[in-house]
């Protein structure tokens, strides 16, 4: 099987409104010596502008405007991958001494064109200009800065309450088939698409946060919940006669993850989202965003037991089968159970996993959570029956489930599976250890799938289909980009139908990435996502014939991304 790494550091995220925060933070404080040499550099160094003060006099000389447009540009590009204290996840370590022994002219040729080990070339992707990888180079020989931190009091002054819950509804206000709307993420507009799985029209189109990262729906199917890449929460309220954000409150400087509760009893009450930067998760009133309780994730490495000042929330899930959310810390390797049912005196459970977790989902019981530690080529199974880690399967390199899929395999029984960044395969877990028939499949490969490329970001199934999508969103060929592969469940040993989606659509440029099925099972929906400036759009293609059913172009639909049908999201469809 073909070898190639890849990760996402070319897609890691400005988030505008932390940078502009950021860059009027106070630089830290000349110490002694800082300004004797590079550090601070000399008006001879660049002329009569004025230099940032490094606290280290080894880092090569930048003014005070590089150090702030590169510390933006590493924010936009690589702390994704990096770390905002740049200590490695996806990416690795950039420490300043390590940086400063390779040298500035050494780390504009890996910016510019890459390494071996996964990073793209900037440069040659035309993604930075010469003049901002250099002064990238120079930035990270410096000291990373510390983003302020966000507390209690900072979320609670964010949070705006823009329509109480006796000013709402008392029942739904629109003819809108609620269980068939896809929630479609547009990445650089800052905003989320509301489309009507049926009629395929656009309902809604909402301002949310900054490249908004996913979107959740309560348990009941009323509220829509999506988080920004700047921490930014909206709460929607979809029984208004239009769809409008009720809420919004800031959880922090860069975030990934949002959920509600979905135990029986608790539906809608209580909301949760995880931060980036500070590293912690906020717990808040489902109906109001009012933040209720922050906890730190920092803490020490699961293995070696380090400090780490920066254990990110990557994925966060809600337990159907108890008041519990499972929260997964990602540089130290820790799955948190958090037991919601008694938030003054919370209770979690930490599970000893596996560093660098980021995404995953459900089995089909429900029961087990699968999710991927990619930098270790391993998934994570936990049982949140007895919150215990069931098991830690080695897949392929660097393995990206979004959710997964999961299916009844003809010979294997339950299984989940993930596609990977780094190679081109599909991995196949058995997932039901209880099952006398399928017990010796349980937590192992039992197939590995031959995808159409490597950078699998997302997969998909549905109960109701033997079809399974595969992407492949990162791979460099630009035709294996635009492509999915299809495979049929009832018959494995067959090679998958590989299907171009954006010739389909008549784009040129575009990653085909995320597909989605309606709430029926019988289409699947992809984004074709097209330059910020270019043309986008979202392919509906019939499950059963593999054909293409609709092509949903508009000129609202801005580098659509991740798509979230509302009722199989709330039920863990996939
Ligand atoms: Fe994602 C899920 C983090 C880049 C599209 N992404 C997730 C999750 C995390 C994460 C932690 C799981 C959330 C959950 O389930 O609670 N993503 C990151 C990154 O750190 C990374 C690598 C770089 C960054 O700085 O953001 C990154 N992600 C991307 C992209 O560039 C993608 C392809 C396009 C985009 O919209 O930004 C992207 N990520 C997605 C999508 C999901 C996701 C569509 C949800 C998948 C699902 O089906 O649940």
């Amino acid at each position: 099987m073909q070898q190639r790494k890849w990760h996402l550091i070319g897609l890691a995220p400005l988030a505008l409104a932390v940078s502009i925060a950021w860059a009027q933070q106070k630089h830290p404080p000349v110490t002694a010596g800082a300004g004797y040499e590079a550090g601070a550099g000399g008006p001879h160094a660049l002329g009569k502008e004025e230099m940032h003060q490094s606290t280290d006099p080894m880092a090569p000389p930048m003014t005070k405007a590089e150090f702030e447009q590169a510390r933006q540009i590493y924010f936009d590009r690589c702390a994704g991958c990096h770390g905002v204290l740049r200590k490695g996840a996806t990416g690795k370590p950039l420490l300043p001494k390590d940086m400063q022994n390779l040298g500035t002219e050494s780390l504009k040729v890996f910016m510019t064109y890459g390494t071996p080990g996964g990073m793209p070339g900037f440069g040659t992707a035309n993604e930075l200009t010469d003049k901002e990888i250099d002064i990238l180079a120079r930035y990270i020989q410096h000291p990373a800065p510390q983003p302020p931190e966000w507390g209690l009091k900072e979320i609670k002054a964010s949070w705006k309450l823009l329509v109480p819950p006796d000013k709402r509804p008392k029942r739904k206000m629109n003819d809108l088939d609620l269980d068939n709307l896809f929630s479609v993420t547009l990445r650089d507009s800052g905003e989320v698409a509301l489309i009507d799985g049926n009629s395929k029209k656009i309902v809604k189109v909402l301002k949310t946060g900054f490249a908004v990262h996913i979107s959740r729906f309560s348990k009941s199917g009323r509220y829509l919940y999506t988080v920004g890449r700047d921490g930014l929460i909206n709460l929607i309220d979809l029984w208004m006669p239009e769809p409008e954000t009720v809420a919004t409150v800031r959880i922090g400087s860069d975030a990934r993850s949002v959920d509600t509760a979905k135990f029986k009893g608790y539906d809608d009450k209580i909301a949760i989202a995880g931060s980036y930067w500070p590293p912690s998760y906020v717990i808040l009133d489902g109906f109001t965003l009012e933040p209720v309780k922050v906890m730190s994730t920092r803490g020490y490495t699961y293995d070696e037991g380090e400090y780490h000042p920066e254990p990110r929330v990557a994925s966060i899930v809600s337990s159907h089968i108890k008041p519990e959310f499972v929260v997964n810390v990602k540089e130290t390797g820790k799955i948190l159970l958090v037991d919601y049912s008694d938030i003054k005196n919370l209770k979690t459970t930490e599970i000893e996993a596996e560093r660098f977790l980021h995404d995953g989902g459900w089995d089909g019981s429900k029961r087990y959570f699968l999710v991927a530690a990619n930098m270790r080529d391993t998934v994570v199974a936990v049982d949140t029956k007895t919150g215990r880690l069931a098991a830690k399967v080695k897949v392929g390199t660097k393995p990206h489930p979004g959710r997964g899929a999961n299916w009844i395999d003809k010979r294997y029984g339950p299984v989940w599976a993930t596609g990977h960044l780094g190679d081109d395969t599909v991995a196949v877990i058995g997932t039901a250890p209880e099952d006398k028939r399928y017990a010796k499949y349980a937590w192992k490969v039992v197939r590995k799938l031959q995808n159409h490329g490597s950078g699998s970001l997302f997969i998909k199934t549905h109960p109701k289909s033997h079809n399974l999508w595969v992407d492949a969103a990162l791979d460099p060929d630009p035709d294996k980009q635009q492509s999915v592969s299809v495979f049929d469940l009832n018959d494995l040993s067959k090679p998958a139908q590989v299907i171009n989606i954006a010739k389909l659509a008549g784009i040129e440029k575009g990653r085909v990435i995320h597909p989605e099925y309606n709430k029926h099972g019988d289409e699947v929906w992809l984004s074709v996502w097209g330059p910020k400036t270019g043309e986008s759009a979202i392919v509906v293609m019939d499950d059963k014939t593999r054909g293409l059913k609709a092509v949903i172009k508009d000129k609202r639909l801005v580098t659509p991304t991740g798509k979230f049908n509302l009722y199989n999201t709330v039920n863990d469809i996939y």
